[in-house]
């Protein structure tokens, strides 16, 4: 019977992009794009929400790049939170809900503190959040580590002749201040003297080096966080909420799932979280983005067996080849104005634009991100040359209890397996070579998109989606694509032999 068999799936080798003409010029491109219904990044990619890729070091480098992390899940809530909470702490200009500390504090617990958020001074404030002084390491120096243990903060502070801006201060007037007093920090107030923003040098030195940085309207840098739909999965949700988070991404294997999409509905219709941006996922069929869609999602993750480190295909013999999935879903998805994100599978930047005129908005990524200085985990020797673990996230090391406690086996409805020799993995562990800082990896993405746009003559993403055609092409072809007939003597920063 016909109807049995779905039409011919296709994924990124199957096919490649026509040129087109162009008349652009290199800063003509932008490739601004759509994460949600709600928020636009200048850099269409997002670290997935893995715990071999994505904590809080690798989300504040990816929205400095202009793109965005989501925190993985394979920790407790508070961890979690607490990731979210360095992230949005992180200095990008005016920081407007300060880490503070009282004066009846010991230099010991100011020590702690500093070393908790990464932070170097704080400003001092009484009972009523005013302020009444500001405290550094540097104060700290002239105290004998000895001492600090029964020194209190408002004997080392400085409290005289404190400089101060008030909270709605721009930031021309807010650089004279810095400049004209050689100031490191400014604290801001208001009427009454109540702490209500931080100003520090190094912020403001930051948000110049990170132009495309991806903000809130606070100027704080943007996060997002994994959810579950199982157990606790609310709690976790309204914690991340609390914490600020900024995007919600429903972290599943397969999300077209009563639970799930209940879950999703939820939290867009319920008045204490509905402001906070949701995404579903994943899905691989029109008809899984539609529920997403139905059920009032931002955004639609679509992505069922591509990823690198799975073997979902293989174990359950379930899956949609990427191309056709993200097209599938997008067919759902445009009509509503959903953005599309596609997840998992990429491998080389000219794919990000394949992804894109397939009918995705963004592109998450693992393998391509992992083994940067950014992710978690640590550097392992093999044979002189460096490497970084990953695995997925329905590998044995993820889901048994072997290491710690596994907070994430719902992913693969696993949940309430708690003997390991009962699991059902649906991926593998490994390793990738080291590849540096972000920073430079991130480069060479968005250069191999600004590339595809400039060979299809799109200025813009969604030109790019509206134009681009593609070919489908055979073995051969994909032969004639790489390298061939030759011995690469030389590694280029974006293709690996
Ligand atoms: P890749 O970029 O190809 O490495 O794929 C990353 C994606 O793979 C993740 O964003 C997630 O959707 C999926 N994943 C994570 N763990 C597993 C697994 O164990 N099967 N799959």
């Amino acid at each position: 019977i016909p109807e049995k068999f779905a039409t011919l799936g296709l994924t990124y080798d199957d096919v490649l992009l026509m040129p087109g003409y162009s008349d652009l010029a290199p800063s003509d491109i932008d490739t601004t794009s759509r994460l949600t219904r709600e928020i636009n990044l200048r850099v269409p990619l997002i670290s997935a929400a893995m715990d071999t890729v994505t904590e809080s070091r690798m989300a504040i480098a990816m929205a400095r790049q202009g793109g965005i992390g989501v925190l993985h899940r394979n920790l407790s809530i508070e961890d979690q939170a607490y990731q979210v909470d360095l992230v949005k702490r992180t200095q990008t200009g005016i920081i407007s809900n300060p880490v503070t500390i009282g004066p009846d504090a010991t230099l010991e617990q100011l020590d702690k503190l500093a070393g908790e958020y990464r932070i170097s001074g704080f400003p001092v404030v009484d009972v009523d959040q005013k302020l009444i002084g500001i405290i550094t390491n540097r104060d700290l120096r002239f105290t004998p580590v000895a001492e600090w243990a029964t020194t209190k903060v408002n004997e080392v502070m400085t409290s005289r002749d404190l400089i101060t801006g008030p909270s709605e201060i721009s930031r021309e007037e807010a650089t004279k201040l810095l400049r004209q007093h050689k100031l490191e920090r400014l604290p801001l107030i208001d009427a009454d003297g109540r702490i209500t923003g931080l100003i520090t040098v190094k912020d403001f030195v930051k948000s110049e080096q990170f132009p495309d940085a991806s903000k809130d309207a606070q100027g704080r840098l943007l996060v997002g966080a994994a959810i579950g739909y199982f157990g606790d999965a609310w709690e976790r949700a309204t914690t991340l909420i609390d914490a600020g988070v900024d995007v919600l991404v429903a972290d599943t294997a397969h999300g077209n799932v009563r639970m799930l999409i209940d879950m999703v509905h939820r939290l867009k219709t319920d008045p204490a979280t509905k402001h906070v941006q949701v995404i579903g996922g994943n899905v691989a069929t029109k008809e899984g983005a539609q529920s997403f869609v139905d059920a009032g999602a931002d955004a639609v993750k679509v992505g069922v067996g591509p990823g690198s480190i799975c073997t979902t295909r293989v174990v359950t013999g379930v899956g949609v080849p990427q191309i056709s999935a993200v097209y599938e879903a997008s067919l759902a998805c445009k009509p509503a104005d959903v953005p599309v994100i596609a997840d998992g599978g990429l491998r080389y930047s000219g794919e990000i634009g394949k992804a894109i005129v397939a009918g995705a908005d963004t592109v998450m990524l693992g393998s391509m991100l992992a083994g940067t200085e950014e992710t978690p985990g640590d550097l392992v020797l093999m044979n002189g040359k460096q490497f970084k673990a990953y695995r997925g996230m329905g590998s044995m090391g993820a889901m048994s209890s072997r290491g710690k406690k596994s907070f994430s086996k719902d992913r693969y409805f696993q949940a309430e397996v708690t003997d390991d020799d009962m699991i059902v993995p649906e991926g593998v562990e490994g390793q990738v070579a080291y590849k540096g800082a972000l920073a430079t990896v991130a480069h060479q993405l968005t250069g191999g998109l600004h590339q595809t746009m400039f060979y299809v003559g799109a200025r813009t993403i969604p030109e790019l989606q509206e134009k681009g055609r593609f070919m489908r092409i055979t073995s051969a072809s994909l032969k004639e694509s790489h390298p061939h007939d030759v011995q690469v003597t030389a590694e280029a920063p974006n293709y690996h032999v």
